[in-house]
Parts: structure tokens; C-alpha cells; sequence
């Protein structure tokens, strides 16, 4: 079986992993990857939700904290921050430093990005064929309002430094309206058996990469059921800032709210957590199949559960 999901990071890593204890020995696992979150700093492409994937899948991951390396160390930060050389809000380990130095390199010896990431892959065999959502560059920005007035700032700069405290007005994929699939996307779309969209950020990380022109409609196109779980859980996403995101596209966090909002026409089914039974009925209504289960991705058990649910929903609306 061809398996594609869709993900972010932290929400879309942790599924994967357990989409992985369920899957059978010889079923492909594709993992369209959201490089929106991507951020030049020192001269280095950072790529959090593509190294987050990596990392998890790959045994890398500090497991607490969801992103960076686990055991991480911080001299070179110290020694920039000596240099008076910023951003010093934005926390960069030394081991991570290693991933973005080879990354950069490569990239400007001219291989894409697509290219990098396998060689980044190379190392940490996730078990999962990671394709970036597109080789072209694309940021996502968050427009707010603060002292200095209305201006958009990087979608890094809203989450890490302000801590998404203020409202998000809008969400900007800089580069997304001319970016391109990357290689492989459409056609692992085209030839999936299911399509799942793990309980990533329905606007920042799985909006990202439908906002990449081709994939959307490769999806609401593809034969393969598309089954998706829900991220938000008794009104409030498990964690991050969907709810700040949410508000900025005009959808209310809850789990009926993001199913409707990828509508129909993308998805054939929806899993809500038991804390959302009552959202059944309404995603139902429209036209999505809807299924409540327990959502929370507390072990490797209860993960791997969740993932035999997606399959099993996928296998009902076929
Ligand atoms: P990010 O890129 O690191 O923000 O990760 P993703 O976009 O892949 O996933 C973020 C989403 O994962 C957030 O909206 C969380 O609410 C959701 N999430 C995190 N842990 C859980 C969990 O245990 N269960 C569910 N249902 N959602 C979760
Ligand atoms: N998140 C933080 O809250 N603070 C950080 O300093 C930070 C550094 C960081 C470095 C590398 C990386 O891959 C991820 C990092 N993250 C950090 C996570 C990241 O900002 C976000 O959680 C995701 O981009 C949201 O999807
Ligand atoms: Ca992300």
C-alpha cells in the first residue's frame, strides 16, 4: 500500500511514527513535507518541520521539547551572542547547526532542496521517503499590529520571539502563489492508496502546502481516500498557536470548524476526539465522513491507535 500524508512538524512527526508501528512490511510511506516555516539565520536555511520529521522518525529528536536534537548543546550560540551577532531569540543548537551548515552547502553547490533533504535523510533513515513540498522558496509571514504599527513579520519571529500573543491579522506563504511541487509530489498524490492528513496545523503547516499551486487540487483530484485528524481537541489545539491562526482565516477552533474548512472536496473522512463527539453530526452533514476516537498522542500505543483508526476510515469511505 502507498501511504502520503501531509505534514508539519511536531503534530505530523509524532503520527508518522505511529503510522509507522501499524503499517505492513512493503506498504511506502510518502511524507509531503511544509518548508513554509523555513528561516535563513547566519547565513543557513533552516528547514524546522523537514528536520523535525527527521529527526523524529530518525531517533534524533529531543523528545520533551518535539523539535531540535536530543542532548543539544548551545556554544555556538554563546559565541555568536558574544559577537553581538543575533537573532538570539531563536534557539540553534550546535548538533542542529551541523544539519543547517550541510544543508546550506549543498544548496549552494546547487543541488535543490529536494535533493538535500534525501542526502539529510541518508543519515537518519526515517523509514519514510520526505519530500519537501516544494524546491522553490517559500516563508510563511503573519501580519499584527504592535507599537511600530501594522507590518508583517516572519511566522518564526510571531511564534518564537512574540509567542503568538497577538492577534494574527493574516497569514502570508511569501512564495507560495509561484512555487512548484517538488519532484515527486504530484505524481506520490496521483498514485496514493490513502491520503491522510495528520493532526498538523490546519493553516501554517497542511494549508501551506495545499497553498503550493497543484497540490490542492492533486489531492481533491486523486483517487485514494483522503482521511484526516483533527488537531483541535475540546476547543483548543493540543499545542502551538493553531487557534491564533485559525482566527486570522475566519475558522473557529474547533474540530467540526477545520474539517469544513478543508471541506469535502479534499477530505472523505474526519477523526474527532471523544471531547468532540458532538462535531459527528456536523461534519457528517457536510459531507464527511466523521468518526470519534482518542486523539491524544500520549505513547506510542495510543499513536499507533490513532493511525489504525485513519487507515481503518480510509478503508470505509474507499
Ligand atoms: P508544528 O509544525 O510543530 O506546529 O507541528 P504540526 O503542524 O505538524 O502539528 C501541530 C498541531 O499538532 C497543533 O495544532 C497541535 O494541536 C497538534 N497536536 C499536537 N499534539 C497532538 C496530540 O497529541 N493530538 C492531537 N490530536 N493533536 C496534537
Ligand atoms: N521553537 C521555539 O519555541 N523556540 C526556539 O528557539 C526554536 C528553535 C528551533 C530551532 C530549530 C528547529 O528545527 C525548530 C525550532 N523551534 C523552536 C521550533 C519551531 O519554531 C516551531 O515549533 C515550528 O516551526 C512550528 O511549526
Ligand atoms: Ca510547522
Amino acid at each position: 500500500m502507498r501511504i502520503v500524508a501531509l505534514a508539519g512538524g511536531i503534530g505530523g512527526a509524532r503520527f508518522l511514527r505511529g503510522l509507522k508501528d501499524v503499517v505492513a512490511p512493503g506498504d511506502e510511506i510518502t511524507v509531503i513535507g511544509n518548508t513554509g516555516d523555513d528561516i535563513h539565520l547566519f547565513g543557513l536555511k533552516v528547514c524546522p518541520d523537514l528536520d523535525t520529521v527527521m529527526y523524529t522518525l530518525g531517533g534524533g529528536i529531543h523528545e520533551e521539547q518535539g523539535w531540535g536534537r536530543a542532548g543539544e548543546s548551545f556554544a555556538v550560540k554563546a559565541e555568536l551572542a558574544a559577537y553581538g551577532v543575533g537573532p538570539s531569540w531563536f534557539g540553534l543548537g550546535d548538533k542542529d547547526f551541523a544539519t543547517h551548515i550541510v544543508r546550506t552547502q549543498m544548496l549552494a553547490a546547487g543541488y535543490p532542496l529536494s535533493a538535500v533533504t534525501e542526502a539529510l535523510c541518508h543519515r537518519w533513515q526515517p523509514g519514510v521517503r520526505l519530500l519537501p513540498m516544494s524546491d522553490d522558496r517559500v516563508e510563511t509571514h503573519v501580519r499584527i499590529t504592535d507599537e511600530q504599527g501594522s507590518r508583517a513579520v516572519h511566522f518564526q519571529e510571531y511564534w518564537v520571539r512574540l509567542h503568538a500573543e497577538l492577534p494574527a491579522e493574516a497569514i502570508v506563504p511569501v512564495g507560495a502563489d509561484t512555487a512548484k511541487p517538488g519532484p515527486g509530489v504530484l505524481e506520490a498524490i496521483a498514485a496514493a492508496d490513502v491520503i491522510l492528513f495528520p493532526p498538523s496545523n490546519p493553516v501554517v503547516s497542511i494549508g501551506t502546502i495545499l497553498a503550493v499551486p497543484g497540490i490542492r487540487a492533486a489531492v481533491a483530484a486523486a483517487p485514494a481516500p483522503v482521511v484526516g485528524l483533527s488537531p483541535i481537541i475540546g476547543g483548543a489545539p493540543v499545542r502551538g498557536m493553531a487557534d491564533k491562526v485559525l482566527a486570522a482565516v475566519g475558522v473557529e477552533a474547533t474540530a467540526a470548524a477545520v474539517a469544513l474548512h478543508y471541506g469535502p472536496e479534499l477530505l472523505d473522512g474526519w477523526l474527532v476526539d471523544p471531547a468532540d463527539a458532538d462535531a459527528v453530526d456536523r461534519v457528517t452533514a457536510g459531507g464527511i465522513a466523521c468518526r470519534a476516537v482518542p486523539l491524544l498522542m500520549t505513547d506510542p500505543a495510543a499513536t499507533a491507535a490513532m493511525a489504525r483508526a485513519a487507515l481503518e476510515l480510509a478503508e470505509q469511505v474507499r
